[in-house]
């Protein structure tokens, strides 16, 4: 049974106090969702692929049938579950202090549908669908034939970055520029594997910022932050907005 770490003081004044809190989640966060997290996302049918191989240009040109039907199984997981008490927390810790920034890692919408609205989808968003030649937004049809772009009749593809792929221009300075500007920066339920997110935290560290880090099993990177709570996300971060709203 996961025992859920309490808050330290002094996190809760550096919070109070803060005018600039920068937030990265990743897939941990919308666990207690129902949706399993990269990890142990390859359950039953997809137990035998590698999301690594799935998640890449290459798999998607090798086989975009199996590439979509991925992604639409996942898309109907994920429409079928609500944001946890996790992620409605973050959204009211955004109303709660004087500017916060969310940089997700989650393709999921979930920080959106709870009503987040700074929110910055540095991996993509799984809803939508792109062309694959132009990168362009096309509409989804809802067919289960293989999209394809009405413009080009190039394939579409899930608006997603895949691994090999640079992060968006406008996220990646976006989400660079808002954590060296911070002065509290969480890193909530992600392994820090992922690059470039994982080295944000070097960012804000090297910009005088407090880190904390907020996951069920502290990372190999924990002993790098300032704080580190073991524990689920959907239980600390009510209780933070709770000690902070006191
Ligand atoms: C790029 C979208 C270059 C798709 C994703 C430097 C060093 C080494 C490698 C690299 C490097 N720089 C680049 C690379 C390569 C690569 C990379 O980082 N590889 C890793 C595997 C080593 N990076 C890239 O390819 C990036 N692109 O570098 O492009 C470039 C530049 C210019 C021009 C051309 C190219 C792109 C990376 C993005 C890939 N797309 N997702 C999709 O979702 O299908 S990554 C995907 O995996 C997720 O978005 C996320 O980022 C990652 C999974 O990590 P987490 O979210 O952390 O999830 P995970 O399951 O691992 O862990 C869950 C955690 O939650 C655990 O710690 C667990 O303990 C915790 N937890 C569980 N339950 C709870 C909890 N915590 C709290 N509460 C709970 N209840």
């Amino acid at each position: 049974m996961t025992r859920d770490a309490a808050i330290p003081d002094a996190l809760i004044e550096a919070l109070r106090d803060a005018q600039h809190v920068c937030v990265l989640t990743g897939a941990g966060v919308s666990a207690e969702s129902g949706v399993p997290t990269f990890r142990d996302a390859q359950q039953g049918l997809w137990a035998e692929y590698d999301p690594h191989k799935l998640a890449t240009p290459e798999g998607f040109l090798s086989d975009p049938s199996l590439t979509w039907e991925w992604y639409r199984w996942r898309r109907q997981l994920v429409s079928e579950v609500e944001p946890n008490p996790g992620h409605v927390a973050l959204a009211k810790f955004e109303r709660l202090v004087p500017k916060l920034t969310l940089v997700t890692q989650n393709v999921d919408g979930l920080h959106q549908r709870a009503g987040s609205t700074s929110v910055i989808e540095f991996h993509g968003n799984i809803f939508v669908d792109r062309c694959f030649a132009e990168g362009s937004i096309v509409e989804d049809s809802g067919s289960k034939e293989l999209p394809t772009c009405p413009r080009c009749g190039s394939l579409a593809r899930p608006g997603v970055v895949w691994f090999g792929e640079a992060i968006p221009g406008d996220a990646m300075d976006s989400a660079f520029a808002e954590t060296a500007a911070c002065d509290i920066f969480l890193s909530i339920g992600t392994s820090s594997q992922v690059y470039p997110a994982a080295g944000l935290v070097e960012i804000a560290r090297s910009a005088g910022a407090v880190t904390a880090e907020i996951n069920v099993e502290p990372t190999e990177d924990a002993s790098i932050f300032d704080y580190v709570l073991a524990g689920r996300s959907g239980v600390i971060l009510p209780k933070l907005l709770d000690s902070l709203s006191v």
